[in-house]
């Protein structure tokens, strides 16, 4: 079975040129890039993005950030687990706790700037897909 995750390259990333080295990572890893467009968020949009994390204290940080420069959006296709394939090539949240080898390890900046977004279950890439991917 081929499941699908929602990638986002956040603007720390797209700003320092990293667009083709990361998508080299998952065409190289044998996904699959199935749609992808560089958009602009506006503030709202990411606040409407990261709706699970209302309520967190660092949701405003975090929304100024997606909606300062340009990102790239992808669906990306893989046999089996993708969600948890594309989760353990992009590494933990924090670029000090990432492992070796990860793009958050090799790319990241800080918690924040942290270079991609990947959907963390089935249900979620669904929703994301769908917000970039009518
Ligand atoms: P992940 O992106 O690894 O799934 P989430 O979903 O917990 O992590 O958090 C979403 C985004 O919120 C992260 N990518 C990161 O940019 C930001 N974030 C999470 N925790 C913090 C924190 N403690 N301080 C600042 N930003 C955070």
């Amino acid at each position: 079975m081929r499941g699908r995750s929602l990638l986002l390259i956040k603007p720390d990333a797209v700003e320092r040129n990293l667009t083709g080295q990361i998508i080299l990572r998952f065409e190289s890893a044998r996904f699959k890039v199935l749609a992808m467009k560089m958009v602009r968020l506006t503030y709202e949009e990411a606040r409407r993005f990261y709706a699970v994390h209302e309520g967190r204290p660092f949701l405003e940080e975090l929304c100024s950030f997606m909606s300062s420069g340009p990102i790239v959006a992808m669906v990306l296709e893989s046999d089996g687990d993708t969600v948890s394939k594309v989760r353990s090539l992009i590494g933990s949240t924090d670029p000090s706790k990432a492992a070796p080898g990860t793009i958050r390890h090799d790319f990241a900046l800080s918690v924040t700037k942290n270079s991609v977004h990947a959907s963390d279950s089935e249900e979620s890439a669904k929703t994301e897909i769908a917000f970039f991917f009518s």
